[in-house]
């Protein structure tokens, strides 16, 4: 099922026409009405005539989270504080979140943009969905929340942590749908098949995952784990929260509902357009927004771009699972990586269980790099031979991925710190040196 048709399906021309206008009004409305942004583009010396099509983009100049740090709390919204019904904020490393403004109009468009993604994962009026993202200041819990009532499904409003209750609501209530982080969707797995309560007594068929990065072989794990289909859900505070993407039934790629959020990849550091299909780094400029309207807002997250129709009808541009974000990125011993490298690894090996833990730190001038591992049970009583040579073959792995040799230290099950909201799996302890 496809929800709006008419957007998800239109032409590349006719969308490339729309996009210009609507980007053109959006430059008109926040030249007009944000003070810093007009201050910005005056600098850049573009002014919005000079936008007339979506080609017209790469004139304007970016935003970045500094900025929204630096305009803390309202500083870039375009419309009245009388006109913002709404606040969301995410946490940033360091000091004050990031705020973001929605007037009644952007949290339609939120709905809207929420309402394809869970059609496309083929939830509908019919079906219960829990939603076991956080709620509050996270737009997990309150955006999956707008998005399954708006199909007319029917929610359970869990918001994340009493994993005992979970799964008894779950049950009881006969939950299709499971919203929530993979970490935390792992989390659930496991209480599931502790609760002794048979699989056939839940109708779980459906997981709307994300918030953080995972892996394919993150997503084979989930799915064979609680005996669903795991699918893809993308988006940020800063432009909308969930629902700037989705995956749909053929799994191949994140849906980008780009006559709202307009994507492009650049380079994470020059800032200049990558050649088609080449990795780099998300950016979206928001072209129907009111409240807090960004142009060419850096995401830092790393992914690519594919505008070829899919399989499913859309004609809406994909994007490749996100492989981290340019500050997750490690640098150990002058080698870039990424934590979703080490996840796909050990996705892959049978004796262990997807739960891992990163430290990396320096001693004596030297980067160290260690991997804890959970090992299954059924493995973890095995002969000491038979352990020795399991740490062997995943350092062996690991090294011809990231082209490092980690100290692997395989540990019981469940002794890795679980997540309920999204997963903190690296310990970088140079930061604080
Ligand atoms: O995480 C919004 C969200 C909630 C998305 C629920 C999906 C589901 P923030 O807290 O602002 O917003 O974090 C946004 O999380 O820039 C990515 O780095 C990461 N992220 C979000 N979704 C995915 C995903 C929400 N599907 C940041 N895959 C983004 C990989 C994701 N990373």
């Amino acid at each position: 099922m496809i929800w709006n048709e008419t957007m998800e399906c239109m032409s590349r021309e006719d969308m490339r026409k729309l996009q210009g206008i609507r980007l053109r009004n959006t430059v008109d409305r926040i030249y007009h009405n944000c003070e810093p942004y007009r201050k910005r583009m005056q600098e850049h010396g573009v002014a919005p005539d000079d936008i007339r099509s979506i080609d017209d983009i790469v004139k304007l100049p970016f935003t970045s989270k500094k900025d929204l740090r630096d305009y803390y709390p309202f500083g870039l919204l375009s419309s009245p504080l009388s006109e913002i019904v709404r606040v969301h904020a995410s946490s940033g490393t360091t000091g004050k979140p990031i705020v973001a403004g929605y007037t009644r109009n952007d949290l339609g468009i939120w709905g809207e943009a929420g309402a394809r993604c869970f059609t496309a994962f083929g939830l509908g009026k019919q079906d219960v969905v829990q939603v076991s993202y956080g709620y509050g200041l996270f737009t997990g819990g309150l955006g999956a929340h707008g998005a399954v009532e708006n199909i007319g499904g029917t929610v359970i409003p869990m918001s994340s942590g009493n994993t005992e209750k979970q799964i008894m609501l779950m049950h009881d209530l006969g939950a299709v749908g499971l919203a929530c982080t993979p970490s935390y969707a792992l989390y659930l797995a496991d209480a599931l098949h502790d609760s002794h309560i048979p699989r056939e007594e839940f109708q779980l068929k459906v997981g709307a995952f994300g918030a953080e990065p995972w892996t394919e072989a993150m997503r084979k794990e989930l799915e064979a784990k609680l005996g669903i289909k795991a699918y893809d859900l993308y988006g940020l505070t800063e432009i909308i929260g969930p629902g700037v993407g989705h995956e749909c039934q053929c799994q191949n790629g994140t849906h980008l509902c780009e006559d709202h959020f307009y994507p492009e990849i650049v380079h994470p550091e020059t800032g200049q357009p990558v050649a088609p299909g080449e990795t780099g780094e998300l950016v979206f400029s928001t072209i129907t927004k009111d409240g807090m309207p960004l142009l060419r807002f850096r995401t830092r997250d790393l992914t690519y771009l594919n505008y070829e129709k899919c399989a499913c009808g859309r004609t809406s541009v994909r994007m490749g699972r996100i492989l981290g974000r340019c500050d997750d990125m490690l640098i150990i011993r002058g080698v870039n990586v990424f934590p979703s490298q080490v996840e796909a690894v050990i996705c892959e090996m049978p004796e262990l269980e997807p739960h891992y833990f990163i430290v990396v730190d320096r001693v004596n001038n030297l980067d160290t790099f260690e991997v804890q591992v959970e090992v299954k049970e059924d493995f973890y009583s095995d002969e000491v031979s038979k352990l020795l040579d399991l740490r062997k073959r995943i350092v062996h792995r690991l090294q011809s991925v990231t082209g490092l040799s980690p100290d692997v230290k395989l540990v019981e099950p469940r002794s890795i710190e679980r997540s309920q909201g999204k997963a903190k799996r690296v310990n970088d302890k140079r930061k604080f040196q």
